[in-house]
C-alpha cells in the first residue's frame, strides 16, 4: 500500500477502554481522524454520557458502554455488543487503568491487586475476548498502553510498576503467540502526560513538576497530543511488521539521565 493510504483507518472499527478523557479520548480521537469508527468504554455512566458528549461536539461518531474491563463476562457482552452495534473490532487499544501512589511497606495487599486487576489483568481480559475474531478475519491490531514504569521505578509506585513491566510483557507475548495469525500486538508508553491522572503532581509548587521537566530533554510535560501520531501508526497498516515493540513517547526520559546540576 502507498504512502499516506497506509496510515488510513477508513473501514476499521476500534475499541478504546477507558475513553471518555484523558489518553483515551485522544487516542480514539486520532484513530477516529484516520477513518475508523469508534467504540469505547467506562465504569462510570456519569463519565461514559460526559465522554459521548465530547465526543460528537468533536465532531466524532463514537458508541459508548458502561463496562468494568476487570469484569470478564461483561467485556464478553461489551465485545458481542460492539460486533452487532458497530462491527468486529480490527483495532483493540487497552488504555483504562488506574494508579495507586502509596509507600509500598504501607500498601494493603488490596489496593496492589486492585491495580493488577485494573493495569494488568483486564488488558488480557479484552485481548483475549477480541482476538478469537482477529484469528478468524486473518488481522488485528492491539495497542497496549504502557508507562515509564514498564521500565523504571520509582517511590509509592510498585503496584503500578509492576502493572506496567507485565503489560510489557504481555504485549510482547500476544506478539508471540498470535504474529502467525497476522496480528500485531504493540504498546505506546507515553512519559509524563497532562492528565487528571497526573493531576496532583502538577499542583502549583509541586517538587514533583521541576523534577520531571529535570528528567526531560524536551523540557515539557506530553500533552494527550503528543500520542496521536504513534498511535494512528501502530493501528495501521504502516506497521504490519512492527510487532512486540513498546514506542516510548516521551520527550526523551529514558534517553536521559537528567539535567546536570
Ligand atoms: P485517567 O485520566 O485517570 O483516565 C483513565 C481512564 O480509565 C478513565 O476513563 C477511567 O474511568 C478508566 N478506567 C479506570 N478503571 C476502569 C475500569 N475498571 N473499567 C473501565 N475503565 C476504567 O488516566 P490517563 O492519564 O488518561 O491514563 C490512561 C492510560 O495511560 C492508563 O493506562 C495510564 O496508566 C496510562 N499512562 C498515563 C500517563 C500519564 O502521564 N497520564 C503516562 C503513561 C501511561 P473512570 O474515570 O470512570 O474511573
Ligand atoms: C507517577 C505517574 C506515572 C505516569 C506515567 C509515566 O506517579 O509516577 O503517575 O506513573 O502516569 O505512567 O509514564
Amino acid at each position: 500500500m502507498s504512502f499516506p493510504d497506509a496510515f488510513s483507518l477508513k473501514g476499521k472499527v476500534a475499541l478504546v477502554t477507558g475513553a471518555s478523557y484523558g489518553i483515551g479520548f485522544a487516542l480514539a480521537s486520532a484513530l477516529a481522524e484516520a477513518g475508523a469508527r469508534i467504540a469505547f468504554n467506562d465504569v462510570n455512566p456519569e463519565f461514559l454520557a460526559k465522554g459521548l458528549e465530547a465526543y460528537k461536539a468533536a465532531g466524532i461518531d463514537a458508541t459508548g458502554y458502561v463496562c468494568d474491563v476487570t469484569d470478564e463476562p461483561g467485556v464478553q457482552k461489551l465485545v458481542a455488543d460492539i460486533e452487532a452495534d458497530v462491527g468486529p473490532i480490527d483495532i483493540l487499544v487497552n488504555n483504562a487503568g488506574i494508579i495507586k501512589r502509596i509507600p509500598m511497606h504501607e500498601m494493603e495487599a488490596k489496593d496492589f491487586r486492585q491495580v493488577i486487576d485494573i493495569d494488568l489483568t483486564a488488558p488480557f481480559i479484552v485481548a483475549k475476548a477480541v482476538i478469537p475474531g482477529m484469528m478468524k478475519r486473518g488481522s488485528g491490531k492491539i495497542i497496549n498502553i504502557c508507562s515509564m514504569m514498564s521500565e523504571l521505578g520509582r517511590e509509592t509506585v510498585a503496584a503500578y510498576a509492576a502493572a506496567k513491566g507485565g503489560l510489557k510483557m504481555l504485549t510482547r507475548n500476544i506478539a508471540s503467540e498470535y504474529g502467525a495469525f497476522n496480528i500485531q500486538c504493540n504498546g505506546i508508553g507515553p512519559g509524563y502526560i497532562e492528565t487528571p491522572q497526573t493531576a496532583p503532581l502538577r499542583e502549583p509548587g509541586h517538587p514533583f513538576n521541576s523534577f520531571i521537566l529535570a528528567k526531560t530533554p524536551a523540557n515539557r510535560w506530553g500533552k494527550t497530543d503528543d500520542l496521536k501520531g504513534p498511535a494512528v501508526f501502530l493501528a495501521s497498516s504502516a506497521s504490519d511488521f512492527v510487532n512486540g515493540h513498546i514506542l516510548y513517547v516521551d520527550g526523551g526520559i529514558l534517553a536521559y539521565i537528567g539535567k546536570q546540576p
